[in-house]
């Protein structure tokens, strides 16, 4: 067992009740008409019986008890009688139902949908109701999806590194594509709908024009002809200056005519390669990348460009607010407020404005983006990182759906309370019905995908989350962990508690009580709070501390660089001042004294230690919870993540020791009694190198 199957294990099924009552209530599968997608969904409903029962199912055109029947109502006669057309009918194109039903005195299921891909949706969830060993006795299921795009961001460049990427090199092999289909564009494409997951933007944000010129194009067109069945379509990041690149044009300038008429006619060459291209994702204007402001123009200009191109093939523009200009700014949580919120209501109607979690940057731990709530007239997507690029790689176990679930519920307040993130981004708040969410891929070609096997379940929440934000973290947990590694109590309890802990353990022992960006220079991997002295003030770690010998953390109140003042009246109410200012994000918004008293009763910098010391011994309580349920769990992945563990546990040590021996320095006060010194000095923390960083980003 190493990983490669994912979630769609499909094992027998021990349980012997269980299985002979699944038997009894899914003999057969029924499709009247065929279809790419159909007989995808029929395949994999033999596959997941073949396994999970251990029988073969038999594909039939006429009813037998128990059979399970598939299609929409124009491709079915049974599903057309059933009288669903009304309940379809507020499903839109993907969403599908799921219902036991008596036809003809025969007990049946049935998955139906007003689309193929419905059905196909329909067929995993049924399928995940038997991996999860529920009920499937009196079915009554209605789904569809809270969110439209549901992607993911391969930072993926097209010498097969990627950036930020920790599981290998990229899947896409562009150098036998497009005449070599690798098997496993098809496990990807299959893996992703089971989730509904339904696009993928092949390349890297920090994009190469290349991709955009025809060969790379028609390798393009081979894989969203693979994906097409899955529902899944192929978006590109779009380099703003390819007209220039590619193009022999003198300028990218978006209100120059011969530019827009070059996008345009490259657009319109893209859709006869690729008849449903999803449309681009930009970065512009941000870390080096060029973009509209190179030519005195603003976002808006620079993505309506794309948008006017795209828009008569039905195409999209995701135009991203990570942004930060050439000119340090005083607080870099403020910039992208700042340039996107005046551009509100001038972009034009196929455009996204595709915005990180929080305003810095894939923190442990970030408040919500200030632009969430306050660009009414725009639809806002989100961007979540599934990579690990800041909290351990694929080294250290984290499961994220707890750090996109705070975001996503978090209040903005922009129209009253319950104004939530995921209000916006679902469109719900504004009535916006271009809608979109984006995981920054943490997949590559290892074996398992994802380099952990725990990082899998990220990949898992993100397309759960974004078919359906209300589900809780525990409820995916628990999904994951049945299909992935157990149905056995014991395991999934172990494991739901290990997991739902992760997060806030990593926050402990790297950035407590709203520390931010204290990590590895470059590379981002362990601990320099030290940095400093770097090209810019705010790629450094002491721009963000601001440890002092009276306290630590960044005033961003009305006092301080008053990047507080961009979210609404409430939000700012419940931050402004130490005293009242959550404890998790304390020193996000607040430079507080060494001594301020906290609520456990312990002083500022006690609290700190402790945080830390308590983050690197639950990493031992993990690795002790994994121990305890090794007779379930197959022996390579097992070895695995035992091992993965013991990596995590020194480096929970290293970020301990080196973070509470450099804060120390500016605190002047002993570390806490009871808690260990540590054995080496600060030096020695600072001497360290660290060998070999995958994924890293040239310096521009
Ligand atoms: C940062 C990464 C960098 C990305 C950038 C981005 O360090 O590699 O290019 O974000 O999102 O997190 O554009």
């Amino acid at each position: 067992e190493d990983g490669y199957r994912l979630w769609m294990r499909y094992d027998k099924i021990t349980t012997v009740a269980v299985a002979k009552k699944y038997q009894s209530l899914a003999t057969s599968v029924l499709l009247e008409k065929e279809s790419a997608t159909f007989v995808i969904a029929q395949k994999e409903l033999q596959l997941a019986l073949q396994g999970l029962l251990q029988t073969t199912i038999p594909v039939t055109k006429t009813i037998q008890p128990g059979a399970i029947v598939l299609g929409t109502a124009s491709s079915s006669s049974i599903i057309s009688s059933l009288g669903i057309s009304e309940k379809l009918k507020a499903l839109g194109k993907e969403g599908f139902v799921i219902f036991s039903v008596v036809i003809k005195n025969k007990p049946c299921t049935v998955i139906a949908a007003n689309h193929d891909i419905g059905v196909l949706y329909g067929t995993f969830h049924f399928i995940r109701l038997l991996q999860t060993q529920q009920s499937i006795e009196k079915l009554s299921v209605v789904s569809k999806p809270a969110i439209g795009h549901r992607l993911l961001n391969h930072w993926d460049n097209l010498d097969r590194t990627v950036e930020r990427g920790y599981a290998g090199f990229s899947l896409w092999d562009w150098h036998k594509l497009p005449d070599y289909i690798d098997p496993r564009y098809i496990a990807y494409a299959r893996a992703n709908a089971s989730i509904g997951i339904n696009g993928t933007v092949l390349t890297n944000v920090n994009a190469n024009a290349q991709v955009l010129t025809v060969p790379y194009l028609k390798k393009v067109a081979a894989l969203a002809n693979v994906f097409r069945p899955y529902g899944i379509k192929v978006y590109l990041t779009a380099r703003f200056s390819a007209p220039v690149e590619i193009g022999g044009l003198t300028t990218a300038d978006p209100l120059d005519s011969a530019v827009q008429a070059w996008w345009k006619k490259k657009v319109d060459e893209i859709y006869t390669y690729i008849p449903d291209f999803g449309g681009f994702l930009v970065k512009a204007n941000s870390e080096g990348q060029p973009g509209p402001q190179n030519y005195d123009r603003n976002h808006a200009d620079g993505a309506n460009v794309l948008a006017k191109a795209l828009a008569p093939h039905n195409g999209i523009v995701m135009w991203r607010a990570f942004v930060y200009s050439n000119e340090v700014p005083e607080d870099r949580a403020k910039q992208a407020y700042n340039e996107f919120k005046p551009l509100d209501g001038t972009f034009e109607k196929n455009v996204l404005v595709q915005v990180k979690n929080g305003p810095i940057d894939f923190q442990p731990r970030e408040p919500f983006h200030p632009l969430f709530g306050a660009m009414p007239k725009t639809p806002l997507m989100m961007e979540f990182q599934l990579t690990q690029e800041y909290l351990g790689f694929a080294t250290h176990l984290v499961y994220l759906a707890p750090l996109f679930k705070e975001c996503l519920d978090a209040d903005t307040y922009a129209k009253g309370k319950g104004s939530t993130v995921s209000r916006v981004i679902d469109g719900s708040l504004e009535n916006h019905t271009l809608t979109g969410i984006a995981g920054v891929a943490n997949i590559g070609n290892d074996r398992n995908w994802t380099g952990h096997p725990f990082a899998q379940a990220n990949w898992y929440a993100l397309g759960r989350l974004a078919w359906n934000p209300s589900l809780s973290s525990e409820t995916i947990a628990e999904e994951w962990i049945r299909a992935t590694f157990s149905n056995n109590e014991n395991v999934v309890s172990t494991l739901k508690n290990v997991m739902l802990a992760s997060r806030e353990v990593t926050v402990r022992y790297m950035t407590p009580l709203g520390l931010h960006h204290i990590m590895g220079w470059n590379h981002h991997y362990g601990p320099g709070p030290w940095i400093k002295d770097k090209p810019r003030a705010d790629w450094t770690s002491v721009y963000y501390h601001q440890a002092d010998s009276l306290g630590i953390g960044f005033n961003r109140t009305a006092t301080g660089s008053k990047a507080l003042l961009q979210y609404t009246p409430e939000v700012q109410k419940i931050y402004s001042t130490p005293a009242d200012c959550p404890e998790e994000y304390l020193l996000w918004f607040n430079h507080v004294g060494w001594n301020h008293r906290m609520k456990s009763g312990r002083t500022l910098w006690d609290e700190l230690c402790h945080h830390y010391y308590a983050g690197a011994d639950s990493v031992q309580w993990i690795q002790q919870q994994w121990d305890s349920i090794h007779n379930h769990i197959d022996e390579e992945r097992y070895q695995q993540v035992k091992a993965l563990l013991a990596i995590q546990y020194q480096e929970a040590i290293w970020w301990r020791n080196a973070c509470v021996l450099y804060f120390q320095t500016f605190s002047k006060r002993d570390i806490p009694t009871g808690l260990p010194k540590p054995d080496q000095s600060l030096d020695y923390y600072q001497s360290l190198e660290f060998p070999f960083a995958p994924g890293i980003k040239p310096k521009w």
